[in-house]
């Protein structure tokens, strides 16, 4: 119930649910873009130039910058990935549903099969939708997914109608890539077989093969070793499967690009979720040694091009003006995440959160806030803004511009904020929650950033992330002090309690 024309309009009304055929009487001609969601993995707030960062230069993202709107005080809702994609994707806080903290490689499905997400929103407003890279949100039933079989509950389950994923992370088994329902390059007289309990025998491990690995572990990943980099979980089996890292990101980007040359003729929605920055950092061999910081830098340059070869091809397609491209992070960055690459050592005055406290994990908001910049020429004013944006909003932002209704209890979460969106108003989200590993929530309002009293670890020493964590409740003013150095509660009881009813108020909602 659709057309399209040339320029890629499609005839319907805003705010109907389902699209008017054209010649409708009441029909109104209402551009659709196309979406591509360009979500990184551990991007810090400072890690591109275009915020602030001197010692990588990333001239695709700063391009996409220089043509679209760079939010300054947009947030992703948890400081893990896992977490932070189901928010994305479901418009629920993940803190609200279980089973939802870093999963493994072998989790099954946390998104259950038929619920709307981002996704089955976009496919009923006429979408093709598109998963290309990390998934990291289980995948099975129950019983675990069939690796050697059809994978079932994944994201064809969920509004997806193509998919091309790392199951998990680049650091968890099983390293392969699953299209659609089967893992891609599998023989039938090599099955895969995935363990997060045992050691499978007779496979090697960096625990007990530390002469086999081309990358160290400095905490952790010591089981299976696959490509000479050790991982989290054991797995055998799949050799003509298995990933090399080294092309993780040309792979998934020549995906993402015949997606989108594929579909360039109907509205499509793609979810790019590339592997870089994770670890284990292992450039293509064009980028290695480039940044003069070690693989994390390296792989900063990696996903810049990764980033410029999707604006390349939607601009060789003629799709620049029928497509809105956002690019941002599922959560702050870390340095040392468990090998030794030398990105601690080759740090030097880089400061990877920018002027945020904290990184990864933590509740401070180099956690959370992250960098989001969203291109769409001719309908997005280019500059920056200041606006309060948070992802957990895409979903019911989505659906508003492609006109159509979101659930409100399961998406409960998740309330239109396109005005801000598109640059065209303020915002309509007056607070943030922040979701730290731990499970503890921040909230910010007008300017204030409060963050809940928990357990005293004040770092996370094997990453040496400062938690956020303290015994006692903590409010600063991020207008005067973005940096969070200032604990102002003693100060302002008052604030305290306002903002610790609201965060209540929340969590109960
Ligand atoms: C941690 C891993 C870390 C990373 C993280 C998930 C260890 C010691 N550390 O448990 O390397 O994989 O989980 O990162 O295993 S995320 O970005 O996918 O959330
Ligand atoms: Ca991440």
């Amino acid at each position: 119930m659709k057309t399209q024309n040339s320029t890629g309009m499609i005839t319907g009304i805003l705010g109907v649910v389902s699209l008017i055929p054209s010649g409708c009487s009441h029909e109104k001609k209402v551009p659709v873009p196309n979406i591509i969601l360009i979500y990184a993995d551990d991007l810090g707030y400072g890690d591109v130039s275009c915020y602030g960062a001197n010692a990588v230069s990333t001239p695709n993202i700063d391009l996409l910058a220089f043509r679209g709107l760079r939010f300054t005080n947009a947030y992703c809702t948890s400081a893990t990935s896992t977490p932070s994609r189901y928010s994305l994707l479901t418009g629920e806080y993940a803190w609200r549903k279980s089973g939802t903290g870093v999963a493994r490689g072998n989790a099954s499905a946390i998104i259950d099969p038929g619920r709307t997400t981002m996704a089955s929103v976009l496919r009923n407003a006429g979408y093709t939708t598109g998963a290309v890279g990390k998934w990291h949100l289980g995948l099975g039933p129950a019983s675990g997914a069939d690796w050697n079989g059809d994978i079932t509950n994944g994201p064809l389950d969920i509004g997806f109608s193509y998919n091309y994923i790392l199951p998990a992370t680049g650091d968890r088994v099983p390293c392969v890539y699953v299209e659609n329902r089967r893992v891609v390059g599998l023989e039938e007289s090599d099955p895969i077989e995935v363990n997060y309990d045992e050691k499978i025998p007779g496979m090697p491990t960096g625990k007990d093969n530390p002469e086999l690995l081309k990358m160290v572990p400095s905490h952790g990943h010591d089981m299976t070793i696959v490509n000479g980099i050790s991982r989290i979980g054991w797995m055998s089996g799949g050799k003509n499967a298995l990933w090399v890292d080294e092309n993780i990101a040309d792979t998934l980007t020549g995906k993402a690009v015949s997606f989108i040359e594929k579909n360039k003729d109907n509205p499509f929605f793609l979810y790019f979720a590339t592997h870089d920055i994770h670890v284990p950092r292992v450039p293509h061999p064009r980028f290695a040694g480039k940044s003069g910081m070690g693989p994390r830098g390296d792989a900063i340059l990696e996903f810049d091009w990764s980033v410029g070869e999707i604006m390349k091809t939607v601009d060789r397609l003629n799709l620049t003006e029928n497509t809105i491209i956002i690019v941002t992070s599922d959560n702050g960055p870390v340095v040392d995440d468990g090998y030794r690459d030398q990105a601690v050592e080759l740090l030097g005055n880089h400061k990877p959160a920018g002027p945020l406290r904290g990184g990864k994990y933590s509740a401070f908001d180099g956690g959370t806030r992250v960098i989001f910049i969203a291109s769409w020429k001719g309908k997005i004013q280019p500059g920056r803004t200041n606006e309060l944006f948070s992802q957990v909003d895409l979903l019911a932002s989505f659906a508003d511009l492609t006109g159509q209704k979101v659930p409100e209890t399961e998406c409960r979460d998740s309330h239109s904020n396109l005005n801000a969106l598109l640059g065209k108003g303020t915002s309509t989200r007056d607070w943030i929650v922040e979701h730290a590993v731990n499970g503890r929530l921040s909230l910010i309002k007008n300017n204030w950033k409060y963050i809940e009293p928990g357990p005293g670890d004040r770092l996370y020493a094997h990453v040496n992330i400062e938690s956020g964590n303290d015994t006692l409740p903590q409010l600063y003013n991020l207008k005067e002090d973005i940096g969070e150095k200032t604990n102002l509660a003693k100060d302002n009881p008052l604030i305290v309690k306002e903002l610790t009813e609201l965060i209540n108020n929340i969590r109960n909602n």
